[in-house]
């Protein structure tokens, strides 16, 4: 396992930190208010956690994914909400930094790495979810524009950010006929739908961007080719589905750590919990989960960052595995809490409806299995 650098390990500490006091103090408020803290999500900025793997050149922190991973385990011990949020603009950032011509990565990257600009990822629609390269939303050339019509569903942000990257169709049905455009929300023609009403990720909005013939200049299609969008779509979502995955572990270990502390309290039978030799095991157990989650994690991550060949099957198996088992941690300290587990105020109930998205979003766990099946069983 490669080491950190002292810096890298002073910017994991310093999230841990922000995470303790700037996030979990207000986690449960956020939630039952449904507020998105923008404020605080661009206060962490300054410790390089908006633009983690893009390169300095334009101000971003040219850290590994394997870095990512722990920053954004350590972000969601405070709310993993807030740190999906910022791992899908760290996804949107990466994409510009990475594809992006020389003009867009010098106008778009300072602004996205100090979140003076937040970004939202525009893949899925009402009709294309699981099935992405379906997508029917037309991008038409015009001159020096493109015409962009149709509605995205589900978009993470939507309302809150100024930057969408916008998978569109400029050509012919299936992958090839994808480009990737950047689309501000202030251009006349973009709108959104209402909030959805959803059992977790109450600190972020979740709506649809709905654009009605928006003009967006020749000069926003990412990389300057048609074509390459749905590659370009694909490739972020590898460094997504691993951020994703850390961050359900970051919550779980934190549901883990909750209820250690509650059994060494509670006492039943005439001692602790902690004392029951199967309230043991179940520690035990949770704690095992975790530890080869973050090994699963970590070893994706480095598949990535060394471009191994392998890399796409590794991210869906970590993304698989890693969302699932936490999300068995978190039932696990559910119970642990008995009836207080239940309850809003021990922050163990938010842990788990947080978290049963991770098995939806960035790909479906289904779909997860589809990319390792299809190369395990062709290998
Ligand atoms: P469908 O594709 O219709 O799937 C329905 C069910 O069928 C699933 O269980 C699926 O796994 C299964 N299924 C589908 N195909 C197969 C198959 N071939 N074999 C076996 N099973 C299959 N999208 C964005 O682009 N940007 C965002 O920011 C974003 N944020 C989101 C936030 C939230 C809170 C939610 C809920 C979703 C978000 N999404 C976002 C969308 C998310 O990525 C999709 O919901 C997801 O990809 C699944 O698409 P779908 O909902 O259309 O389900
Ligand atoms: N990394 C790099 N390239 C990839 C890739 C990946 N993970 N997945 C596919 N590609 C490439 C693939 O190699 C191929 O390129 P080429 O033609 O050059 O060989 C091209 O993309 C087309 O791929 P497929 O032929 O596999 O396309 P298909 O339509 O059969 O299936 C599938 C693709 C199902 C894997 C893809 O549609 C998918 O991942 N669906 C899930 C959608 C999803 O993840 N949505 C998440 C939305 S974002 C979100 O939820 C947020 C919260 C932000």
């Amino acid at each position: 396992m490669p080491v950190m650098t002292p810096d890298e390990q002073a910017i994991v500490d310093a999230t841990a930190e922000f995470a303790r006091k700037r996030i979990a103090p207000k986690a449960l408020e956020w939630d039952l208010d449904k507020h998105f803290p923008k404020d605080v999500i661009r206060e962490s900025a300054h410790m390089g956690v908006a633009a983690i793997y893009t390169s300095e050149e334009h101000g971003g922190s040219g850290m590994r994914r394997l870095d990512g991973v722990r920053i954004f385990e350590e972000l969601s011990r405070g709310c993993a909400a807030t740190a999906a949020y910022l791992s899908i603009h760290n996804m949107c950032t990466w994409m510009i930094d990475e594809f992006g011509t020389d003009a867009q990565r010098a106008e778009w990257i300072p602004k996205l790495a100090t979140m003076d600009l937040f970004a939202s990822y525009c893949l899925t629609e009402p009709g294309a979810g699981s099935d992405a390269a379906a997508l029917s939303t037309k991008a038409v050339r015009d001159g020096e524009e493109y015409v962009l019509t149709g509605t995205k569903q589900f978009i993470s942000g939507a309302g809150d950010s100024d930057l969408y990257v916008v998978m569109a169709r400029t050509g012919d049905s299936g992958p090839k006929g994808i480009s990737a455009f950047l689309v501000s929300a202030d251009m006349p023609g973009v709108d959104f739908g209402p909030n959805e009403k959803k059992m977790g990720w109450h600190a972020q909005a979740t709506r649809q961007v709905i654009l009605e013939q928006v003009r967006v200049p020749a000069a926003n299609l990412i990389g300057e080719t048609e074509g390459t969008g749905f590659t370009i779509a694909m490739r972020g979502l590898n460094g997504g589905r691993i951020n994703i995955a850390a961050c359900s572990l970051g919550a779980a270990t934190e549901a883990y750590s909750k209820a250690v502390n509650y059994v060494r309290e509670r006492e039943a039978f005439g001692q602790t919990l902690a004392d029951q030799p199967t309230v043991r095991f179940a520690l035990a157990e949770m704690a095992t989960k975790l530890e080869a989650s973050r090994q699963m994690l970590w070893r994706a991550a480095r598949a990535l960052d060394d471009k191994d060949p392998d890399h796409v099957e590794l991210c869906a198996m970590a993304k698989m595995f890693v969302t699932e088992t936490c999300w068995d941690v978190a039932d696990q300290a559910l119970q642990l809490f008995g009836g207080y587990g239940y309850l809003h105020e021990y922050g163990v109930e938010k842990i788990q409806r947080d978290l049963r998205v991770h098995r939806i979003l960035e790909g479906t766990n289904e779909i997860m299995r589809m990319v390792v099946g299809r190369t395990v069983a062709t290998r």
